[in-house]
């Protein structure tokens, strides 16, 4: 491959299964200022448990970093990713206030629960940090994509939601996104084709449970 790397590779391939994620139907109603309030509160709750359940799933990222990564920086990068994590939970909270939500009284979805059993399934210590720094990558990249989209020129997204936007759409969290890039395709580069096929499998998976948890939004499960 060219200077796309792997991934690029692999979004050319997925494309349309990449957009289905990043541009669904409730990211697009918010840039349209068309979101209904209840979806956009129900989103809110079940996030917060979704990212509860991403701590440890970062927590085991970092020691497999730690264990299989021959280049330092990478620890850095998933810890600032960490502290990210720490700072959200928080802001979760504050939101939460805002919106006259009750977090200890959200039920997860199914479809939160698939996606958090699924996160668990990468824990284990047989699970490659390659085939793990890809799932994080793409995690993280759905999101900054979804809602920097919500920023971009044009846009109508009401003012209550820009500091939702702006959490994720950040052009820092975009520097982010792309050093995790630069990571799991460096790891990519030098995977056996097992492992390869495995980490591109487990791209397909995240976007799949991406899609499905936007859908939770609607409120009909
Ligand atoms: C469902 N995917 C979901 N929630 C998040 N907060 C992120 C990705 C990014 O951190």
């Amino acid at each position: 491959s060219g200077g796309e790397g792997i991934i690029g590779t692999w979004l050319r391939k997925h494309r349309l299964f990449y957009l289905g994620a990043t541009r669904h139907p409730f990211i697009l109603n918010i840039r349209d200022g068309a979101v209904d309030f209840p979806s956009f509160k129900r989103w809110l709750g079940q996030d917060y448990i979704f990212v509860r359940a991403f701590v440890p799933f970062v927590a085991a990222l970092l020691l497999k970093a730690w264990r299989d990564s021959d280049d330092q920086s990478d620890i850095e990068v998933i810890l600032g990713g960490m502290a990210a994590l720490n700072d959200e939970i928080a802001w979760f909270k504050k939101e939460a206030l805002k919106w006259d939500i009750q977090l200890s009284s959200i039920v997860p979805q199914k479809a939160n629960q698939d996606y958090c059993r699924f996160l668990e399934s990468l824990l284990h210590p047989d699970v490659e940090y390659t085939v793990a720094i890809t799932a994080f990558w793409v995690i993280e990249a759905v999101y900054q994509e979804s809602f920097a989209h919500c920023l971009e020129e044009g846009s109508g997204t009401p003012p209550e939601l820009r500091d939702t936007c702006e959490r994720w759409g950040n052009d820092d969290f975009g520097k982010y996104c792309c050093s995790l890039r630069k990571i799991a395709d460096r790891q990519l580069e030098k995977a056996s084709d097992d492992v390869r096929v495995k980490a591109e499998g487990t791209l397909l998976y995240v976007l799949e449970h991406e899609v499905a948890f936007w859908n939770m939004s609607h409120g009909e499960a």
